[in-house]
């Protein structure tokens, strides 16, 4: 352990404070972890940096990463594009708009080579984010080392691998949306057979890393995120022992996990001491481990993407800042610090820069390294850290009760209190309760009309596409046919088994027979079909919340709003209904998502805050063709049509959204949009392609919205 640190004034920083209130002060390193996994933290080895990125093809991927690592990363971060996640190939039909646009898309073994070319996967960590095709993503990269190393024994390859692969599958059916199967064999198939695989055969890797980032992201307080992601990882302990015939001490050493830092600043740091404690002591009460190791909770953190702006994006280097120091100082072991530019797209080289050297003049700069935990006995920390546990605990306790998380998510209860507490933020950030500053407060009049443009990344989707859609038929051809398909018929075969095959030394262990696949040159989609064959695909459902915008819209603040809102509340539902009362009936929203974006936040609280206001509200189903989304607007006789982009499809499935309507008599329905577009589209969506008739950006105040909507509505009718 390092000695103690003088600073320039003289004073003698200690790693270690241990003067605290009571008698028994709790150690860093020392159940029940509030303070930290290990003793000395940061002093022996601070947070890894870990920038997740991915980009339109492997190859640019591959020289980003070969940059970053040159220019002080330390460990891989790999995005994957969506069409991957949900289990297509890039040359499938359904995922035109998607391919190489929010990550980098694999599909063959021979992409995974390229991506991790001259990368030595026995040396550098590397954490992949993926759940749905987890087992052919997870089966190319341990095929890729095994191909990096030849002439050594696989065994003693896997042995060295060291990262964390996602496969946190119960959150994406609450939020996220990634998915491909349902919630019974995602669980207790893919899951149960990664953990049986893993834990016998790679040892230094991390098989989930339970997240509850996307939560956050999702719209979920500091309680739900804690308590759901918590009530995750207790179900999929009890996957390994009840399914995978594994002992507590076999996976709990080696799940990890995940939490998104926004701008909370305090209960963000509590949150993450209270979440260590809540973790080790339930899993000590619950599965009784030997392994101290099996009580530790080893967490990644990303700083908020939600908190960023469109306006003033350079105020987004502040808050990721603040963010970041709340991560530090709750104890990650690993952090993403967010690009400043990530509200409006894609980041570039110049601010990813910016983004990892945030956290490199944290670490190398500001002696923060120095202590482990240095908020310990701040009476505020310390009582707001218990007062966190007690509630997340209590909230545990109310999912265990009720059977478990799986069951709690089956009846739908956490997605809804989820866009619940999502729709609040938006009510109280619309009536001002909430400040943003250059948003809705300190905003300059010329930034009203427009935002401030900047450059972002823009991928060519068709050049990409037509890439990969030549690489795959370049494996197709030259594989050896019979082996390939020999391979996908035991993939199918085992996932109709009943029997637990998990183990990592069963022969039908799902992941073992996606290596062999992956050997044999089968694609993800091909091996995620094989599956699909036997589980089907899952199907959601969706709701909307209602009643909690206009209840917290029109909440009484010490703001003294109060009036305000109400009055600007009541004048759009008069307007509503003198709408109706012209029309026939009131006007009609169908909010729909096209293509493999799952991201439903944004669709979501837009749905609840429209029907709130008077709008009748369709919702979509998620993954929809700019087709299906056509015929249902016709279908339902909606006047507007508003489409959700979160991940940069827009360029493509707008356009398109726009013909199928001419196509089939619907040029009279409105088409606006919102969500992560950048302002230089702007003119592109409105203007050049006439794909829609307003975009409403990040910020953008839910009434406004609706009157602008309501505007062009009455225009298209009555003008
Ligand atoms: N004292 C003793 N050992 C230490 C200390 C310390 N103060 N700090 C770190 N170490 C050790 C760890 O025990 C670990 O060794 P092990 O692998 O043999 O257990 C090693 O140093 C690496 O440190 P760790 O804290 O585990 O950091 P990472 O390898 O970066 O792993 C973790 C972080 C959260 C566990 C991992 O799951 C991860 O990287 N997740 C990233 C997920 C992600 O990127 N998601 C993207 C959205």
């Amino acid at each position: 352990m390092r000695s103690e640190r003088l600073t320039p004034e003289g004073i003698a920083i200690q790693p270690v404070y241990w003067d605290l209130r009571g008698d028994q002060p709790e150690m860093p390193g020392i159940f029940p972890y509030t303070r930290g996994p290990y003793a000395t933290m940061y002093t022996a080895k601070p947070w890894t940096v870990r920038q997740y990125a991915g980009f339109s093809t492997a190859e640019e991927s591959n020289a980003f990463y070969k940059a970053n690592l040159a220019a002080g990363q330390q460990g891989l971060s790999v995005a994957f594009d969506l069409p991957t996640h949900r289990g297509y190939d890039s040359d499938h039909d359904r995922v035109v708009g998607d391919v190489g646009m929010a990550g980098v898309p694999i599909s063959t073994l021979k992409d995974m080579n390229i991506l991790f070319d001259e990368i030595d996967l026995t040396k550098v960590s590397v954490s992949m984010t993926m759940n749905g095709a987890v087992l052919p993503v997870l089966a190319f990269y341990i095929q890729t080392a095994i191909e990096q190393n030849p002439g050594k024994d696989p065994k003693e390859v896997l042995k060295q691998l060291r990262g964390t692969i996602q496969n946190d599958v119960l959150k994406e059916f609450m939020v996220r949306n990634t998915y491909i199967y349902p919630p019974e064999p995602s669980i207790n198939r893919v899951i149960a057979d990664i953990m049986g695989f893993t834990s016998m055969h790679m040892p230094k890797f991390n098989s989930i890393s339970i997240s509850g980032y996307h939560m956050q992201e999702a719209g979920a307080d500091a309680i739900l995120e804690m308590a759901f992601t918590i009530a995750d990882g207790i179900e999929y302990i009890r996957t390994a022992v009840n399914n995978a015939d594994l002992k507590v001490d076999e996976v709990a050493p080696r799940l990890s996990f995940f939490w998104a830092v926004g701008l909370n600043y305090y209960t963000e740091i509590a949150k993450m001491r209270a979440a260590r404690r809540l973790w080790a002591t339930l899993v000590k009460e619950k599965f009784q481990p030997e392994n101290e190791k099996s009580l530790l909770l080893r967490t990644h953190s990303q700083t908020s993407g939600y908190s960023l702006t469109e306006a003033q994006p350079m105020n987004n280097i502040i808050r990721t800042t603040i963010e970041a120091i709340a991560a530090v100082q709750g104890g990650t072991q690993s952090l993403h610090t967010n690009s400043y530019d990530e509200a409006v797209g894609l980041p570039t080289q110049q601010t990813a820069r910016v983004a990892r050297n945030t956290q490199l003049i944290l670490q190398e700069e500001t002696g923060i390294c120095d202590v482990a935990d240095p908020w310990a006995g701040s009476y505020m920390m310390e009582s707001l850290t218990d007062e966190l546990y007690d509630k997340a605990l209590a909230l545990v306790q109310e999912v265990e009760e009720f059977g478990g998380m799986t069951r709690y998510i089956s009846s739908g209860s956490a997605k809804l209190r989820i866009e619940e507490s999502a729709t609040r933020k938006q009510a109280r950030i619309d009536s001002k309760q909430e400040v943003i500053v250059g948003v809705n407060k300190y905003r300059l009049s010329e930034e009203m009309e427009k935002a401030e443009a900047i450059d972002v990344l823009r991928i060519e989707n068709t050049k990409v596409r037509e890439k990969q859609v030549a690489r795959i038929l370049e494996v197709k051809a030259s594989r050896d046919k019979g082996v390939a398909e020999a391979a996908l018929k035991r993939i199918e075969f085992s996932a109709r088994m009943s029997g637990s095959t998990s183990r990592g030394d069963n022969p039908d262990n799902l992941l073992q027979l996606c290596v062999e696949a992956a050997a044999a040159r089968c694609t993800l989609g091909e091996m995620s079909d094989a599956m699909e064959r036997a589980w089907g695909r899952h199907v959601p459902t969706s709701s909307v919340v209602q009643g909690a915008y206009s209840a917290s819209f029109t909440t009484q603040t010490k703001s003294g709003d109060f009036d305000t809102s109400v009055a600007e509340y009541e004048s759009i539902l008069k307007r509503v209904e003198q709408f109706e009362k012209k029309e026939g009936r009131r006007p009609r929203i169908l909010v729909a998502k096209m293509g493999q974006d799952g991201h439903d936040r944004g669709a979501k609280v837009i749905a609840s805050g429209f029907s709130d206001l008077g709008f009748d509200v369709d919702i979509g189903p998620l993954f929809q063709t700019p087709e299906e989304v056509a015929v249902q607007a016709l279908d339902s006789d909606v006047h507007v049509i508003g489409i959700s982009s979160q991940a940069a499809g827009h360029r493509t499935l707008l356009p398109a959204l726009k013909k199928e309507l001419e196509q089939k008599g619907g040029e009279n329905i409105v088409v606006v949009a919102g969500g992560v577009i950048p302002p230089n589209d702007y003119e592109f969506l409105l203007t050049e392609t006439k794909s829609c008739s307003a975009v409403f950006g990040p910020g953008t105040r839910i009434p406004d919205a609706a009157i602008k909507t309501l505007d062009l509505i009455e225009k298209n009718l009555f003008e």
